[in-house]
């Protein structure tokens, strides 16, 4: 068998605020992190005039990019300069860059790159001698990217849902319904606006498929797990759905790049890099979206474990080897690294509902586990509603916290409260993607609190392991690369290996306990419940949680 010590994997992720680089060392079956570094976007260029990588509206600053309410838009050029530094860095870091075999990225989803007729020649020619910033603009052919913040297209989405039969058809055939920060409604958009500009647009990449463009010096295609993003891709033969391609925007089908399988290597490294950074021909492989990144980044390549991402929003996802779609329209499905689907369910009161609750009880993060630790599991029937901020699951505009059972005297119980009511929030609006959960791995900044994790367990009747990995997408688009590096040479490994990096360690398991799990059981139904007398779609069941009380 070939040796394969010592080659060097790359994972670039380009998120909202930052450019993030992982280098991973390969030795046999092994991997360690070899390099990392991180580029905050605001710190590092300041001249784009960006707010958390973000250019905003009503800025005198932004004025020039035209950027409007509602709108959030972002530089391709500043993305590019980032590449640019960040591979300057990894070259200069005192790796043995000529042990650079794959690099493949990830990318924050939905925003899209406009890109004119002019575009193909000047990726092939470009000038080494320059900074890779000067030479994009020329390429461009609107100057703004919209990105997933953006929330202005609710016309749109309106008018491609009409089109295709109903927003149920389009969630059916595209793993989501219509979301504003999709990409379709964002061209619809685009075209509509500035038809000129729509015009003179020869492709229309995502920041993923730009990016990995720019590396191989050509248009790069776009992978299912992004391509999913967009609202135009059929889920289950993985290629652009016809219907909703013509129900977005005329002409698109011809500026829209292929979709290929996530592991396709796309083409090697530039002589752009080659000369400017003294890189090797590395291959390039197809970049994904951070999300479906992230999926291999802690780990989750079998149906059965998922994670939960307790963060300023709460997420959880998971992979799925077939693609059920969410009927309440809530939830997204996205193609998977694995070539199966993942799916994926957002909360946007996350750690504000919590710090929200133990601000006005003065707590410290200690008061707040011995309040978990002095009240019972089920809190006696004791509820509250979290949404302190509008919600996205379920769908709630106008903010409202809501008791049942429950004075906002005890300290001790709302503290229980919050924590129960996220926990079963997150189990109920996850069953759609009817996956039996076995193990979760619980990421972000509140999974250092175990007795959270403790009301995890405790409700999904799952193991909870809290996992270390911190650039999770990074390093999931670094072991892509080593996969499609293996698969091309015709001597793949299993996913399992390829990510035995991100195992979280066992010492921080925490297991469930069967009582505990039995009382959320039987308290899941009337939380349901509870969640729909608060939407005004159902009647008060205070007197069902009266059952729980005295236990
Ligand atoms: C997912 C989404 C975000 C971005 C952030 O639908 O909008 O997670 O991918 O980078």
């Amino acid at each position: 068998m070939v040796d394969r010590g010592g080659r060097l994997y790359v994972g670039l992720d380009s998120s909202t605020q930052s450019l993030t680089a992982i280098a991973i060392e390969v030795t046999g079956r092994d991997a360690r992190v070899a390099f990392e570094a991180s580029l905050a976007f605001d710190e590092a260029f300041p001249q784009y005039g960006t707010d958390h990588g973000v250019l905003v509206a009503d800025s005198t600053h932004h004025a020039s990019a035209g950027v409007r309410r509602g709108e959030a838009m972002s530089s391709p050029v500043m993305w590019a300069e980032a590449l640019d530094t960040m591979l300057g860095r990894l070259a200069a870091g005192g790796l043995d860059t000529s042990r650079i075999a794959a690099i493949s990225g990830s990318a924050q989803q939905h925003g899209s790159v406009y890109l004119n007729h002019d575009a193909e020649r000047l990726l092939a020619t470009l000038d080494a001698s320059r900074p890779l910033a000067g030479q994009i603009a020329p390429m461009l052919s609107r100057a703004a990217s919209p990105i997933w913040l953006d929330s202005s297209t609710s016309e749109e989405c309106r008018q491609i849902s009409d089109a295709v039969g109903g927003p149920a058809v389009l969630a059916r055939r595209t793993g989501s319904r219509a979301f504003e920060r999709f990409t379709g409604p964002q061209i619809r958009k685009f075209a509509a606006v500035d038809p000129a500009g729509y015009a003179a647009t020869g492709r229309i990449h995502l920041v993923s498929s730009f990016l990995a463009s720019l590396l191989a010096g050509h248009h790069a295609p776009i992978d299912p797990g992004d391509a999913s993003g967009m609202n135009l891709m059929d889920l289950k033969d993985r290629q652009w759905w016809t219907t909703a391609v013509e129900a977005t925007a005329s002409g698109l089908a011809g500026k829209l790049p292929p979709i290929a399988p996530p592991w396709t290597v796309v083409g090697s490294l530039s002589p752009f890099w080659r000369t400017r950074h003294a890189l090797p021909s590395a291959k390039v492989v197809a970049w994904s979206g951070d999300n479906p990144c992230s999926l291999i980044g802690v780990g989750l390549v079998r149906e059965g474990r998922i994670a939960v991402s307790l963060g300023t929003s709460d997420t959880i996802f998971g992979l799925m080897t077939e693609p059920r779609v969410d009927s309440s329209g809530t939830g997204h499905v996205f193609g998977s690294p694995t070539g199966d689907y993942m799916g994926l369910t957002c909360f946007s009161n996350g750690s504000l509902a919590r710090e929200r609750v133990q601000d006005a009880y003065g707590f410290t993060w200690t008061d707040f586990s011995r309040a978990l630790d002095i009240t019972p599991a089920g809190n006696q029937g004791r509820i509250l509603i979290p949404w302190f901020e509008p919600e996205i699951t379920p769908l709630v505009a106008e903010p409202r916290v809501h008791r049942y059972r429950l004075s906002p005297d005890d300290a001790a119980a709302n503290i229980r409260a919050v924590v129960e009511a996220q926990q079963m929030a997150i189990a109920a609006h996850a069953q759609w993607m009817a996956v039996n959960v076995d193990t979760i791995h619980a990421t972000g900044g509140a999974a250092a609190n175990r007795e959270i994790l403790q009301v995890m367990a405790d409700v999904f009747g799952a193991e909870v392991y809290r996992s270390t990995v911190s650039n999770s997408a990074a390093l999931g688009a670094a072991l892509r690369a080593w996969h499609a590096d293996l698969l091309d040479e015709g001597s793949p490994l299993p996913w399992s290996t390829i990510t035995a990096i991100a195992e979280p360690n066992p010492s921080t398991r925490v297991r469930p306990d069967p009582g505990r799990h039995a009382v959320y059981r039987e308290l899941m139904p009337v939380y349901e419940a509870c969640e729909a007398h608060a939407l005004g779609r159902g009647p008060d069941p205070s007197p069902a949680l009266e059952r729980f009380a005295g236990r």
